[in-house]
């Protein structure tokens, strides 16, 4: 667990590096997979990951790539997986919408839009009732909270006092839809009628006060056992699914990604990117590396571990 900027920044620039190294592979057809990248969006989910022990837990969708390496997820079996290939998380099965490594507690993710919250919360229910001193996290996008089992989970987890984060990565979008064609509601408001205890963050970038916010969250749910949500703004770079920029399709303007492009750390902060980037390259190519050298699953895979 840290606060230290570098580590977080270390962190995040990893994520960007990973998925940027996707995105250059992508053309080549190697990778099997649809993938929605985070481009944009590591920051925050540096500083909130960051500040959880390895035995809570965290359930998201399915732009997860940020998720599972900064919960502690392996990154060599990361792109096996997106490759297709047995050495995959799961024997290339499941592809880049469903990583999962529960032995540090990235417990899942899911095409779905909002599918894995009432995971999360069964998992909170979990804790509690073996009285374990874990808390279990929930980051889904701004679009889960229009699903009615958004509702149903802010219900139970504030009636049963369930030590369960739900974080909600707002970039404003879902596919092509600006949040003020979709909501009628403030979420705050929805968050405090269910007397669950809201925090926000305007600036996704801003990692520091995002960890010290995140940190005091974790420690005040695992005192009281008592649900929180916290709301972080931030922005997709990428287009929704796929590795290009989509500014030409009209739903959203350069100028908006512009400011936040202008101020974004893993672009501008040189010191810091010259201090790390070559350790993470290694990382990345080794990662690459043992995925084009892996076995493709055999035919005898295919109906193995699916029902
Ligand atoms: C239940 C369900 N409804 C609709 C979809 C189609 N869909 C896929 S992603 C998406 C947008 C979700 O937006 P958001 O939750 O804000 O996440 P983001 O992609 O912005 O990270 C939708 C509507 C789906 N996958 N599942
Ligand atoms: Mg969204």
């Amino acid at each position: 667990m840290s606060t230290a900027y570098e580590e977080l920044f270390r962190q995040a620039l990893r994520i960007r590096m990973a998925e940027e190294k996707i995105a250059e592979l992508y053309p080549s057809d190697k990778i099997q997979s649809p993938v929605h990248l985070s481009i944009g969006q590591e920051p925050h989910a540096a500083a909130v990951i960051g500040q959880l022990r390895k035995g809570d837990e965290v359930f998201t969708s399915y732009r997860n790539h940020a998720v599972y390496l900064a919960k502690g997820g392996d990154m060599k079996k990361m792109f096996a997986e997106l490759y297709g290939k047995a050495d995959g998380i799961s024997k290339g099965k499941a592809g880049s919408m469903h990583l999962c490594a529960p032995e540090v507690g990235m417990m899942g993710a899911s095409a779905i839009v909002s599918a894995t919250l009432p995971h999360a919360l069964g998992a909170a229910y979990a804790f509690k009732i073996l009285r374990k001193k874990n808390i279990a996290v929930s980051i889904t996008g701004d679009g889960s909270t229009e699903e009615g089992v958004f509702c149903e989970c802010l219900n139970f987890a504030s009636l049963k006092k369930l030590p369960l984060l739900f974080v909600i990565e707002n970039n404003g979008l879902a596919i092509h839809s600006h949040i003020g064609t979709r909501q009628a509601f403030d979420l705050r408001k929805l968050a405090l009628a269910y007397n669950i205890p809201y925090l926000n963050s305007d600036e996704g970038f801003d990692m520091t006060s995002i960890a010290l916010k995140m940190r005091g969250a974790a420690a005040r749910i695992r005192k009281t056992s008592t649900p929180m949500l916290f709301e972080i703004r931030t922005c997709r770079y990428k287009q929704h699914v796929g590795v290009s920029e989509d500014f030409d399709k009209g739903y959203r303007s350069r100028s908006e990604f512009n400011k936040w492009y202008a101020r974004d750390p893993l672009v501008h902060n040189k010191k810091l990117i010259n201090k790390y980037r070559s350790g993470i390259e290694k990382e990345i190519n080794n990662a690459v590396d043992y995925a084009e050298k892996a076995r493709f699953p055999g035919r005898g895979e295919l109906l193995k571990d699916v029902c």
